[in-house]
């Protein structure tokens, strides 16, 4: 095993490299020797100056997320910091790749940062509801202002080095040789002869802050963050780097990141972004396994989400050939994809020259000949099982051999299309959601016959294109859908019991998801629903009379709610509330008053009751999956890690016990508790944990 930090020498500099691969994380064996080196170079009147750099393809990243959760190991990274800070001769930070994290906070500690053109530095601390707790609060506002660094630790996006040379936040940025170009730079610092100043020294940014628009720039953030802790202690710390001398703010940063780390959102999003690695590792498809070249991708129908699925293809880097049956339709969907980066443009996300270039990325066609030299199709046409086989049947006997078919059906039988093409190992559902070109998360939906080869492939171009990738089964609506329909089972007779839409609503918004089922009713639109029930011969009392009086939700100003002229507000209407009385009396029902706690268990319960079933069937191959799939396709709150992480939280013998009282009371299916949910209220967890 390689030395996870070494030091070498060019003349009276020295070079401290740490290597820890893959990400060279701050893990207990590289803080012990990193600490020890600096103290030996520290103390080394032969050496003028510092360089730390790294090994490997990337600068530290971070703080080791294993780590947290049990006992700290001496020395942590403060204490690292601490001593770099009392080195009096220059120290310099060589950073390629990304600095993030506890990364960016050793390289605050020393006094200059010298970055390759290709890097990119933040605190990403937030996203696993954390607040940078090795002084990057306290430091980096001291370099670029407090505003900046609220902004920059609050959202946890990096920056470019670009931008971190114009911020402050770094003092030089080179094309190449970075750490040639460090010890050049640090030689320069030698020769000034100044004494450097330690950040923690710094306080020519910080003074003159306006300490009242930082607050309402705080308070801003504070309303967007949904119940999450992380972000509001990231203000309140940045704060107190602007009104509290340097040690005593630091010391409590160090208060409010112990606090959060052993809290139970901090443990739901490192749980996240573990699950998120963990998904992508599909049992059965191992490093032998290569994915094909994807160059060119095939899109047929280029409504809502062809166009949102080819948009999501040519940003990503990856042509696009788009067809639809018509002129008319094909114009239709270009423009709307022209729309979309016209916007783009004019919030300044995006240059004209960029969209020009996505733009030419699209081949329009109207021609299924034109789809010869693609290596994936996929269809995003009607949701009906004869259109589909007929379009891959026309399709099967165009492309090349090697070329994989896709379908975006939402619930329809993957293994039964495949079958009606001649290489159901070529096959696969790619389940997009809606807008396709924003949305993370891309269902990949395994057919019984889809080759490893296939599926490798699959997962590949799902990450080149910015996607989180869940591999699931086929079954009716894969993991999501299905999950969902089980939550939704309850939501009419929740109302014709008593509840109103509002009050269900609520108990969701309080939860943490952006909305509740009824808005998501009024915005996805009640007539998609309707007809989909009206096909299959089903009914729902409300819904459909609803849609009788032409209430189909925001694009039509009026569904299970109001909505005023241009305003997306949903107000409740006393005529809806009137619809469901009467609803209720025809039915025999007595209304009565329903608590929240019962609306969760009708709804939440059943549906990780459904993620249990998932799993038992084989669904999903693990209960991490099914929380990826609901936090980046269905707005779960991340502060919960997902349902069935949220289902240990809230205790599987509860659930249990609530299941087997409705199943009781009602007969009904959704409520039969599963095998797996009744052993995890015997063990504590899922058996796959
Ligand atoms: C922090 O620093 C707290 C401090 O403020 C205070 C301390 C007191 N630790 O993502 P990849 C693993 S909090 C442990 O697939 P990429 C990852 O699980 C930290 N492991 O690669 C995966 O393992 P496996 C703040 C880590 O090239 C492998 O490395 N920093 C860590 O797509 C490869 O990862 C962050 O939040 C870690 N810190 O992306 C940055 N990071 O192969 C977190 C990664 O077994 N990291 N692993 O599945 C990232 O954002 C991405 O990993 C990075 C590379 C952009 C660096």
């Amino acid at each position: 095993m390689t030395e996870a930090v070494t030091v070498t020498r060019e003349g009276e500099i020295a070079i401290v490299t740490i290597d820890n691969p893959p990400v060279n994380a701050l893990s207990f064996h590289v803080r012990q020797p990193l600490q020890q080196a600096i103290a030996t170079l520290r103390d080394d009147a032969a050496v003028a100056a510092i360089v730390i750099t790294c090994a490997g393809r990337t600068f530290v990243a971070g703080a080791d997320i294993t780590e947290f959760g049990k006992p700290m190991q001496q020395p942590e990274l403060r204490d690292i910091i601490a001593t770099l800070e009392t080195v009096d001769k220059p120290t310099v930070a060589a950073i390629h790749g990304t600095a993030l994290g506890g990364g960016l906070e050793l390289a605050l500690g020393c006094h200059f940062r010298v970055a390759d053109a290709k890097a990119r530095l933040g605190l990403p601390e937030v996203k696993l509801g954390l607040l940078p707790g090795g002084g990057g609060t306290i430091r980096l506002p001291r370099l670029v202002g407090a505003e900046k660094a609220l902004k920059l630790i609050v959202s946890g996006v990096p920056v470019s080095a670009g931008e971190a040379l114009s911020s402050g936040l770094a003092d030089a940025v080179f094309d190449a040789d970075l750490v040639a170009n460090a010890v050049g730079f640090a030689r320069k610092k030698v020769a000034e002869g100044h004494k450097p100043i330690a950040v923690r020294d710094r306080t020519d940014r910080l003074t003159g802050t306006d300490l009242a628009a930082f607050d309402n720039q705080a308070a801003e953030l504070a309303k967007k963050a949904r119940g999450l802790e992380a972000p509001l202690a990231c203000a309140q710390s940045v704060r107190n780097a602007i009104t509290l001398p340097f040690d005593e703010a630091l010391a409590k940063e160090r208060e409010l990141f112990a606090k959060l780390v052993a809290g139970d959102q901090s443990r739901a999003q490192r749980h996240l972004f573990f699950a998120e690695r963990e998904a992508a590792k599909v049992p059965g498809i191992g490093k032998e396994v290569q994915p094909r070249t994807v160059a060119r991708v095939g899109i047929i129908g280029a409504g809502t989400m062809g166009g949102g699925i080819a948009m999501a293809f040519v940003n990503g880097g990856i042509p696009v050939t788009l067809l639809e049956m018509n002129r008319e339709a094909l114009d239709r969907g270009l423009a709307t994809i022209e729309k979309n980066y016209s916007i783009s443009v004019s919030r300044g996300s995006l240059s004209e020259d960029a969209k020009a270039k996505r733009m030419a990325a699209f081949k329009p066609t109207t021609d299924y000949a034109d789809l010869a030299d693609c290596d994936l199709v996929i269809e995003a046409v009607f949701e009906d099982m004869a259109v589909k086989k007929e379009v891959f049947g026309k399709l099967d006997k165009i492309v090349k051999p090697g070329t994989i078919l896709a379908t975006n059906t939402s619930y329809l039988d993957v293994n039964e299309i495949a079958g009606s093409t001649s290489r159901p190992e070529n096959f696969l559902g790619l389940h997009f959601f809606s807008p396709a070109n924003v949305m993370k998360l891309l269902e990949i939906v395994r057919g019984t016959r889809t080759s490893p080869e296939a599926l490798a492939t699959a997962l590949a171009f799902a990450r080149k294109i910015g996607k989180v990738p869940v591999v699931v089964g086929v079954c009716h609506g894969f993991v999501g859908n299905r999950m969902l329909g089980a939550r939704g089972q309850e939501t009419e007779n929740l109302l014709l019991e008593g509840a109103s839409p509002q009050q269900i609503d609520k108990v969701f918004t309080d939860f943490g998801w952006p909305m509740g089922p009824f808005q998501m009713w009024d915005l996805a639109g009640l007539d998609i629903g309707w007809r989909n029930r009206k096909a299959q011969g089903k009914t729902a009392v409300i819904a459909d009379a609803l849609c009788e009086q032409g209430r189909f939700g925001q694009k039509t100003g009026r569904g299970i709610y109001l909505y005023e002229s241009g305003s997306r507000t949903p107000v409740p209407d006393p005529e809806v509330a009137a619809l469901i009385e009467e609803k209720a009396k025809s039915a025999g029902i007595t209304r009565r008053s329903i608590s929240a706690d019962e609306i969760t268990e009708r709804t939440l319960y059943p549906m990780i009751n459904e993620g249990t079933k998932i799993l038992e069937e084989g669904i999903a191959a693990r209960a991490s999956d099914i929380d990826i799939v609901w936090v980046n396709g269905y707005g779960f709150p991340v502060g919960k890690g997902g349902p069935m992480f949220w289902a240990g939280l809230e205790g599987f013998g509860k659930i249990l016990e609530r299941l087997e009282y409705w199943h009781r009371r009602t007969s009904k299916d959704v409520f039969r508790p599963s095998e797996m949910l009744k052993k995890a209220a015997r063990t504590g967890k899922l058996s796959d944990d």
